[in-house]
């Protein structure tokens, strides 16, 4: 079977065009298949559209794909009004459109729900067509989406019959974009939105965003910073808004955006923001009233309030919950929601900063209306390259729980670096939280179904940008893409999601393929290796975070580097046990048991949890202080290996994407080196012990490293 899909691939190869490429199209690319028997084959199953709806969405399927299956095949394909006589066709149907009352579909829609859609191979009169059926007309463009990404991955499409609905109802993007166009930990240009321009002015650029985001079955949209500048809020500003969110609405894509707790007082004068204020309450219901009046479809507001000096309901002694439920109930009436951040924590708080969102947070469960959904980070700390899951999740039963996720690369090398997230979303969704008993995943906390909850949402900090390519690294496009294909079924692997992802980008060349599949694989696992291995974590440069600052001691106590790694002359890692601060407690007891004793800490959280003395003989049969540099060499080596392995496709790659990565990996390399010489350097004044055999020496002293300076990092707010 393997040899046959790799046959057909290679078949399917060769038309690759190696002219300049800019990236733009990312994953809708369409270039013809390779052969003129594939593309006979594409004609011969589809001769025609046939699509009786005519909505707006309706028409973006049909023009998508008219131009995919156009693309793919070398020629136009015509629309019809009725399924042809002859020649077999491709029809577009709802559940109530009588075109599909003499076809039988394996089952009745119902269960597809609002989004979902079934393709499948059907005859009449004698005549083989494809339908693509749903309830309603935004599942005829995400079927449209799917049936080209089959043509695209080089599936067949005889006896087709797939079906699909998301797991997930709202899924966003969280653009962190300043109304200035700057974007925060963004590093890949400007911010797509054209403020000053709109609402006249709509660039093509917002229309090409929203095919790829419902490519891959993105809904939502939050377009602005969480921290957050009320003035978008303003009549001026809405009217921007709602010049976006027209053009995104027939993808099916919410606008949403982040609400500045203190708008009452900083728009209108009012002398308060306290939630429970009357005059605050019925400004934020007039509000939100006259911004449905201008956006009927408005997804609702993204909050972050009482975290990094956004203002709260805590200004005012009042708890996350009231404040929550004071815009919730705002919004409301309009089927709005509000997703209320959990990323909470205080500088003149002594208690562990991985602990204090459970403290806030837990306690308050069942007390947030049902159009709340709290949105918690992956980890308890903040996006770093590898953590334990959130200790919310599982421990809020009563409570939505949203899952954030970060595509920008804040802490894994921003646009520079190779860094392919998906497995580290899968890691995240399928960690078990025993909330209810084994098999409580993160995946069924966030989809509702592990306790029953109505509403389910999860975000992902977008990394995208005016850069022509999209997300500044020709490869970041994959996280994009991964992220939307993770949120819509959150059981796909990371794997057959890069193999798509590849196929769809470089034209399903197999050589391409069998290189960057385990390269993009790798990546994220590399990333940790020469940067944070072991589970440590925060120990990158000060406040633009690119590149190693193990000595960061200066300023407040929880954004320095030793407040988390603790090196001393015994050993390195923060106890979180019972013998430490204690954060273990806030897990299920599966976790806590594993957690506890050095012994049973997976490896790759062992600094997390443990204060490890340097001599400590791990599992690997390595000492700490070895282990460590070993994974630091790992690292660099793994690298060097990609250079070697994308130098071997130059010429089965267009040149621009080759050379625009080759250069990226050999910056790679180069940071991946000062990450490990640096670390080691500072860590061996601790350990006082020599690199292992096979670990190569430093070129410089620790005094050089420390005295690098990047300047002007894009995305760094103290910049912008
Ligand atoms: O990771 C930190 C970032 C801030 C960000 C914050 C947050 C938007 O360094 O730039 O602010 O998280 O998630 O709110």
């Amino acid at each position: 079977m393997k040899q046959f899909f790799r046959l057909l691939l290679v078949l399917m190869a060769g038309a690759a065009s190696l002219h300049a490429d800019d990236g733009y199209r990312l994953w809708l690319r369409y270039e013809p298949l390779a052969t003129q028997a594939q593309r006979d084959y594409l004609r011969e199953q589809i001769a025609c559209i046939v699509a009786p709806g005519s909505s707006p969405t309706v028409e973006k399927a049909v023009a998508e794909l008219q131009r995919g299956l156009g693309g793919l095949s070398g020629q136009p394909v015509d629309l019809r009004a009725a399924v042809p006589e002859l020649g077999s066709f491709l029809l577009l149907a709802t559940a109530d459109d009588e075109a599909l009352d003499d076809l039988e579909l394996a089952d009745d829609l119902d269960e597809l729900g609002p989004e979902g859609y079934r393709i499948q191979s059907v005859e009449r009169d004698g005549q083989t067509g494809i339908v693509i059926a749903a309830n309603r007309d935004i599942g005829l463009l995400y079927g449209s989406f799917a049936l080209l990404r089959e043509v695209q991955t080089a599936h067949s499409l005889s006896h087709l019959d797939l079906a699909s609905k998301p797991h997930i109802q709202r899924r966003l993007l969280n653009h962190w974009d300043n109304l200035t166009r700057t974007v925060e930990r963004g590093t890949a240009g400007q911010s797509l939105w054209e403020w000053f321009q709109l609402p006249d002015y709509r660039t093509p650029r917002y229309e090409d965003y929203a095919r790829a985001c419902a490519s891959v079955g993105i809904n939502g949209v939050s377009l602005t910073n969480v921290n957050a500048d009320a003035l978008v809020l303003t009549p001026q500003y809405l009217e921007k808004v709602a010049a976006l969110a027209d053009v995104f609405r027939p993808y099916g894509i919410r606008v949403y955006l982040t609400a500045r707790f203190s708008a009452p007082m900083e728009l209108a004068g009012l002398d308060t923001a306290d939630p429970l204020d009357d005059d605050v309450r019925d400004w934020w219901q007039d509000k939100v009233s006259e911004i449905y009046a201008r956006i009927p479809d408005f997804g609702g507001f993204l909050v972050k309030a009482n975290s990094e000096g956004q203002p709260g309901p805590q200004d005012y002694g009042r708890n996350h919950a009231e404040g929550a439920n004071m815009l919730a109930d705002a919004l409301a009436p309009h089927d709005g929601i509000v997703i209320w951040r959990a990323f909470v924590y205080a500088a003149e708080e002594q208690e562990d900063r991985v602990k204090q969102a459970y403290n806030e947070f837990q306690p308050l469960d069942g007390q947030f209306r049902d159009n709340v959904a709290i949105q918690i980070k992956n980890g308890p700390l903040d996006f770093m390259p590898r953590e334990p899951v959130h200790p919310l999740f599982g421990a809020m039963p009563e409570t939505n729980l949203a899952l954030e996720l970060q595509l920008t690369q804040e802490y894994l090398g921003t646009s520079v670096q190779l860094a392919y997230l998906a497995p580290l979303y899968e890691e995240v969704l399928d960690t078990d939280t025993f909330a209810e008993g084994p098999g409580s995943t993160v995946a069924k906390v966030i989809d509702g179904s592990l306790t029953d909850r109505k509403l389910s949402v999860i975000s992902g900090v977008a990394n995208i940008g005016t850069d022509r390519n999209w997300t500044g690294h020709p490869l970041a496009q994959s996280n994009w893409y991964a992220y939307g294909r993770l949120a819509w079924n959150p059981e796909l692997s990371s794997d057959q999601i890069a193999q798509e992802w590849t196929r769809m980008s470089f034209d399903r060349n197999p050589a391409v393929e069998d290189t960057l599949v385990p390269m993009l694989m790798a990546s994220r696992e590399t990333v940790v290796d020469y940067s944070m291995p072991l589970g440590l974590h925060h120990i990158m440069a000060w406040d633009h975070h690119y590149g190693p600052g193990p000595w960061v001691d200066q300023g407040r106590p929880d954004w320095t580097a030793t407040y988390y790694h603790r090196a001393d002359r015994e050993g390195l890692g923060f106890d979180r046990t019972s013998q430490g601060s204690n954060a273990l407690e806030q897990y299920a007891p599966e976790l806590r048991q594993r957690w506890e004793r050095i012994e049973t800490t997976p490896l790759n959280l062992l600094l997390w949890f443990h204060h490890v003395p340097w001599d400590y003989r791990l599992r690997t049969g390595n000492i700490l202080w070895d282990e460590l540099a070993y994974r630091y060499q790992r690292g660099v080596d793994a690298v060097r290996e990609w250079e070697q392995a994308w130098a071997d496709l130059q010429g089965q790659i267009d040149a621009q994407r080759y050379a625009h990565v080759a250069a990226l990996l050999k910056r790679q390399e180069k940071d991946a080196v000062q990450w490990r010489d640096a670390v080691l350097l500072y860590f061996q004044q601790f350990s006082q012990r020599p690199l292992p055999a096979g670990v190569e020496a430093p070129a410089h002293d620790l005094e050089y490293y420390q005295n690098l300076q990047e300047h002007y990092v894009p995305g760094t707010p103290s910049h912008q």
